[in-house]
C-alpha cells in the first residue's frame, strides 16, 4: 500500500501544480478528500491489514491526508489573495481632484446605483414605487410596532415640522401604505405583494465617512403565503451578483428592528479596502448594508393583511452606501457634495 500513498501523492502534486482558480483547488479536494476521495479510498481499504500493519500504514494514509488538506489551504489562500487583488485592481477609481468637464451632465452615481436596483427587481416581477418625503408618526414609526416612547426612536432623531409631520428617516415608513394599496389583489386574486420603494432619507445624526443626515434608501417587500427566509436571501443574493456583476462577499448576523422578526443585518464587504479596515467601514471591513427580516405580524396585521394566513419579507438597502461600494467613492459625503467634477466622472455609465 505504500506505493499506492506515493504514487497517489505524485498524482496530488502534478494536479495541484496544474490548478489555475480557486474552483479547480476545490475540485481537487472533493477528487482526493471528498467522502469518495482517493485519499479517503485508501483509509477504507485498510480493513484486511495485519493491526501491525493497519497502524504503520493508517499513520501513513494520515500524513498524506494532513499534508493534501494543507497544501490544497494553500492554495486555495493564494487564489484568493489573487483575486481580491484583481478585484480592488478592478474597481474604477473615485479621483476628487479630476479635471471637470462640464459639457456633458450625467446621472448621479446613486441615481445610476437605483435605477440597476429598480432594472433588477422589475425583471423578478416587482413594481416600483414612489412615496413622499415628509410622513407622520404613524407612517414612519407606529404603524411598524414602534409606539411612543419605543427606545428603537433613538436610532432614529430626524427633522419635525410645526405640524407634527417629519422628514422620514426610513424608507420602511411607506410599508403600510404599500400594503393597503395592494391587499385586495393579494386577498381577492392571491396576487403577492412584490414593491420596491427607492427615496430619500433624514437623520438627525452626526456625518462621518459612512454616515450621512441624508442619504438614500431602497426598501422591498414581498408578501404571500408561504414566504421564507429562503426567499428573503435568493432575492437578496440575485440583486447584488447583478449589480456587482461578480460575487461578493457578505456576512448575515442577527439585528433588532421593531418591524422584523427574526430580523438580520446583512453586511457587505468593504470593496474600498479589501477587508482590511478603513475609515469607510469604520475601520471593522463590513459595511452594514441591507438589513432585512421576516415581517412582523403585527406590521402584516396593520396592514390589513391577516399574519395567520400570510408572511413576507422586507429589506431596507442602503442605496448611498451601495454606491460607495458600486463606484469607490471612499466618503460618503462626497456624494451630497455636488461638486461636478466629482460626480462627472460617471457620465459614460448613463443607464
Ligand atoms: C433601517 O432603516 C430599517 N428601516 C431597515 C429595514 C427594513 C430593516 C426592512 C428590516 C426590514 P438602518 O437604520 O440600519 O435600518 O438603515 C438601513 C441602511 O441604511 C443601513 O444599513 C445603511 O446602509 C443605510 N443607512 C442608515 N443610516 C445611514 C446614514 N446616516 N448614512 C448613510 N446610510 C445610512
Amino acid at each position: 500500500m505504500f506505493a499506492q500513498i506515493s504514487e497517489l501523492r505524485e498524482k496530488f502534486r502534478e494536479k495541484l501544480a496544474g490548478a489555475k482558480s480557486a474552483a479547480d483547488v476545490e475540485n481537487l479536494r472533493v477528487t482526493f478528500l471528498g467522502k469518495s476521495g482517493s485519499v479517503t479510498g485508501l483509509l477504507k481499504n485498510m480493513g484486511g491489514l495485519s493491526p501491525e500493519d493497519k497502524k504503520t500504514v493508517g499513520q501513513a494514509v494520515n500524513d498524506l491526508k494532513n499534508k493534501v488538506g494543507e497544501e490544497l489551504a494553500r492554495k486555495l489562500q493564494e487564489f484568493q489573495e489573487l483575486e481580491l487583488k484583481r478585484e480592488l485592481e478592478s474597481l474604477p477609481v473615485f479621483d476628487v481632484a479630476a479635471p471637470k468637464d462640464l459639457q456633458r451632465g450625467s446621472y448621479h452615481p446613486i441615481t445610476l446605483v437605483q435605477r440597476q436596483c429598480e432594472t433588477v427587481f422589475r425583471s423578478m416581477g416587482f413594481t416600483v414605487e414612489d412615496y413622499s418625503e415628509i410622513v407622520t408618526d404613524y407612517e414612519c414609526f407606529e404603524s411598524l410596532n414602534i409606539p411612543k416612547f419605543h427606545p428603537a426612536r433613538d436610532m432614529q432623531d430626524t427633522y419635525y415640522l410645526d405640524n407634527g409631520q417629519l422628514l422620514k428617516t426610513q424608507t420602511s415608513a411607506a410599508q403600510n401604505a404599500i400594503y393597503r394599496k395592494y391587499r385586495d389583489r393579494l386577498l381577492k386574486d392571491g396576487t403577492p405583494i412584490k414593491a420596491i420603494f427607492p427615496g430619500r432619507c433624514f437623520r438627525n445624526e452626526s456625518t462621518d465617512a459612512c454616515h450621512e443626515n441624508t442619504f438614500f434608501q431602497m426598501e422591498g417587500v414581498m408578501v404571500d403565503k408561504n414566504i421564507s427566509i429562503s426567499n428573503l436571501i435568493f432575492f437578496m443574493k440575485t440583486m447584488l451578483s447583478e449589480v456587482f456583476q461578480r460575487d461578493i462577499k457578505v456576512r448575515l448576523r442577527p439585528g433588532f428592528f421593531p418591524f422584523v422578526e427574526p430580523g438580520f443585518e446583512l453586511d457587505i464587504n468593504c470593496l474600498i479596502c479589501g477587508g482590511a479596515g478603513c475609515p469607510s467601514c469604520k475601520h471593522s471591513g463590513w459595511l452594514e448594508l441591507c438589513p432585512c427580516g421576516m415581517i412582523h405580524p403585527n406590521v402584516l396585521r396593520e396592514g390589513g393583511i391577516d399574519p395567520e394566513e400570510y408572511t413576507g419579507f422586507a429589506f431596507g438597502l442602503g442605496l448611498t452606501r451601495l454606491a460607495m461600494m458600486k463606484y469607490g467613492v471612499k466618503d460618503i459625503r462626497d456624494l451630497n457634495g455636488g461638486l461636478l467634477q466629482n460626480l462627472d466622472q460617471f457620465t459614460d455609465d448613463r443607464l
